[in-house]
């Protein structure tokens, strides 16, 4: 998380991006991510919500870590763990309607995070609109797109429960992303009281325009993982967007 914090103090915004382990090999995933470390990502997140088998995740980790960047579990369930990675998004769905998401699987995986050694990092994991599998798997409501208001109370609840990261998710692939008017929004809410933590956007961003908004209207970073597979070089244009003065 520290190292987190300090990219935004640095260079303003955070850059993430997401490998797949079901649909990566590990040579594609050590591709992928020695292209994003060049293009200035922050980190390499690594999961997925179906299909994830414990040793081909730790050898897709393995390959990422080559291209020198962290590497942080994304986990949709107790197989996304591996001792490989430096860290491990901590987290509750928070709008997910089987409480097994919101407390019973974390319970299931803190003795396993602590022997791993893997530094767990507070998110809260806010699913809108589309979804996508995370969003059915998860057993989401999704916050529809046009209630920026009921995102931004359950951001805002996120913030008061002490989640250090907040990830707003439209779901891999989604149609549309999570509007900029919303994370506007959300900003000014987190603003009110004065949220030290990480807003990050993920879900559907496949433009240097449409991350660029996203940031503009207080995304503190963003996460790309279709467009990191399908086009890794596409990474220089969208980090250059949403850092357009580092
Ligand atoms: C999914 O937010 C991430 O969990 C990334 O979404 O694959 O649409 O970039 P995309």
């Amino acid at each position: 998380m520290r190292l987190l914090l300090s990219e935004k103090a640095e260079k303003g915004k955070v850059h993430l991006t997401l490998i797949d382990p079901e649909k990566t090999s590990p040579s594609e995933a050590e591709r992928i991510a020695s292209v994003a470390a060049d293009a200035g990502s922050s980190a390499i997140l690594v999961g997925g919500s179906l299909g994830i088998f414990e040793p081909q995740l730790s050898e897709v980790v393995k390959a990422t870590k080559r291209s020198g960047l962290p590497v942080i579990l994304f986990p949709g369930n107790l197989n996304g763990l591996t001792p490989h990675a430096d860290a491990v998004l901590f987290m509750t769905l928070i709008n997910s309607d089987d409480p097994y998401y919101v407390g019973g699987v974390q319970a299931q995986a803190a003795p396993i995070v602590m022997r791993m050694g893997l530094e767990p990092i507070p998110t809260s994991y806010i699913i809108v609109g589309y979804g996508g599998a995370a969003g059915y798997i998860g057993r989401a409501r999704p916050i529809p797109y046009d209630r920026s208001d009921i995102l931004a109370a359950y951001a805002l609840a996120s913030a008061m429960m002490g989640s250090s990261l907040i990830y707003i998710e439209a779901g891999s692939g989604a149609p549309e992303p999570v509007p900029p008017s919303s994370i506007k929004l959300v900003r000014k809410a987190l603003d009110s009281i004065e949220f030290d933590g990480l807003l990050i956007v993920g879900g559907g961003i496949n433009s240097p325009s449409v991350a660029a908004a996203l940031t503009e209207a207080g995304a503190d970073g963003i996460v790309n993982g279709t467009i990191a597979e399908k086009d890794p070089r596409s990474l220089y244009h969208i980090i250059n967007a949403i850092r357009p003065h580092s």
